[in-house]
């Protein structure tokens, strides 16, 4: 049989499968933080609007909870498994199960350390050039004046708070003036962003000796904001604040002078994942390995108020 041929019939069988729902599994890491609602909220969006059936599971932030339900899908025999890694490690067993069940896998929004042959694609962030962008912008706010930070890290383990972190290093790198003071995981939440900024306020002379919170989301910024209020200092005037995500309340605090600079991730990661497994399931297209999706910086010149009005009603 020519290849024509066999791609053609390869391709009237899938259409077949087609016609019946696709069925995708989704291993959701929980619900931290406003981005990840809106990432829930969008990729539920993206499958009823393509006529997928979505089994959705909550991970509740545990990875072991993730192997669980993808173990699950498998059983299930769905056609895809879309996974936002909570962690980059561990993960090379179960996506080799769901390799020998020819079941593809799409990571979203994190990455992980297996072989890139263990899922047909990752769609996400430069992870590190949102740091860069976060760090550069603190590198030319403070204008060669010292300046003592104090970090909130993101989720252990997770690749944006190791790659988050790098790129924000590397901004600072060559400037003397600016030094990393504190840094500590607030995974990703509001009530451990604000518990740990507590913290570095009592150690850092009741805050008076920072300059600039940099928070790997905006989640852990807004609690930060919270507990800089409530040691008596005004945020984003006493202390700037720089974070990542772009989400609706950090412009709310951007408006009020509280926040500084965001930089934004997209929550849409499943439009591009859906439109790699339509091409894969269409006739066998390999999608390249990595499907980046854009970075913006937004600072107080950017109209927060507006970009507020515009991202309260999606999800978040
Ligand atoms: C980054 C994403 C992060 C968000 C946080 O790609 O995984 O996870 O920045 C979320 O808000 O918790």
């Amino acid at each position: 049989m020519t290849k024509t041929l066999m791609t053609t019939v390869a391709a009237l069988a899938l259409c077949g499968t087609a016609a019946t729902a696709q069925t995708v599994g989704f291993s959701q890491i929980g619900s931290e933080s406003g981005w990840r609602a809106a990432e829930t909220t969008l990729t539920r969006q993206q499958a009823e609007k393509r006529g997928y059936q979505l089994q959705f599971s909550d991970a509740q932030q545990r990875q072991e909870n993730q192997i669980a339900a993808i173990r699950s899908f498998v059983a299930q025999g769905v056609d895809a498994i879309l996974l936002a890694p909570v962690v980059a490690t561990g993960w090379d067993s179960v996506l080799q199960e769901a390799q020998e069940a020819e079941i593809p896998v799409v990571l979203l929004d994190r990455r992980v350390d297996s072989s890139e042959d263990l899922y047909l694609t990752a769609v996400g962030s430069d992870l590190v050039h949102e740091g860069e962008v976060a760090g550069q912008w603190l590198v030319d706010q403070v204008e060669g004046e010292d300046c003592r930070i104090v970090e909130l890290q993101g989720t252990t383990g997770s690749s944006p708070a190791i790659d988050r972190k790098a790129g924000f290093e590397a901004a600072i790198a060559d400037h003397e003036n600016l030094e990393i003071v504190r840094s500590q995981t607030g995974d990703f939440t509001r009530a451990q962003g604000k518990e740990v900024m507590e913290s570095f306020l009592q150690a850092e002379n009741g805050g008076a000796d920072i300059c600039a919170l940099y928070a790997h989301n905006d989640d852990m910024a807004v609690g930060a904001i919270q507990a800089i209020k409530e040691a008596g200092l005004a945020p984003g005037e006493d202390i700037l604040v720089v974070s990542i995500d772009a989400v609706p309340d950090i412009f709310q605090a951007m408006a009020a002078g509280e926040a500084n600079a965001t930089v934004e991730l997209t929550p849409n990661m499943a439009g591009p994942a859906f439109d790699a497994l339509e091409a894969y399931w269409a006739d066998g297209t390999e999608p390249e390995k990595f499907i980046q999706t854009e970075s913006r910086l937004y600072t107080q010149a950017d109209d927060p108020q507006g970009e507020y009005d515009r991202r309260k009603d999606l999800g978040y």
